[in-house]
């Protein structure tokens, strides 16, 4: 397997290089909104130590990562009247990974309506700053 690169872009926004729509951090784990949702509060989860995939990352590390998605998708419920809760995780480009930085997608959904496409559609700034917003108030309330 190829090795972890430092470059990629969610390594860079956990750098404080890039911005993001912050949802949840702690000292392993930090928690952003997917800027191309494929539902209203789509959430990224990654554990801040540099992993690219399951294939690399430390049981210990895994384990924050989960229980750090447990909170989100717990929050989405009470922030978004989620019905349900979709998670992804995609490992290697055969594997359907774009960003090698191990992430789970955390993704409420509604009963009957489908998911949009993968990385369809960029959200709007605002719409983005409010879900997360949302989010975060229904994980610290
Ligand atoms: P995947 O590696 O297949 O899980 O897909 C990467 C996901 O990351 C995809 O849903 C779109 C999202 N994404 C790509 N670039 C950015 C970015 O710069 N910021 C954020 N928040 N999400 C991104």
């Amino acid at each position: 397997m190829p090795s972890y690169d430092p470059n990629n872009i969610f390594a860079k926004i956990l750098r404080g290089e890039l911005p993001c729509y912050k949802v949840y951090e702690d000292d392993k784990v930090l928690a952003f909104l997917d800027i191309m949702p494929r539902s209203p509060g789509h959430t990224l989860v990654l554990p801040k130590a540099p992993a690219r995939n399951i294939l690399d990352i430390s049981a210990d590390d895994l384990a924050h990562v989960i229980t750090a998605a447990q909170k989100v998708a717990k929050a989405a419920v009470k922030a978004f009247s989620a019905d349900g809760i979709t998670i992804q995780q995609f490992n290697e480009g055969a594997g359907g990974q774009v960003v090698f930085h191990l992430h789970l997608h955390v993704i409420p959904r509604k009963a009957g309506v489908a998911m949009k496409p993968p990385a369809s559609e960029k959200e709007k700034p605002d719409v983005l700053a409010e879900h997360a917003k949302k989010l975060a108030a229904a994980i610290s309330g």
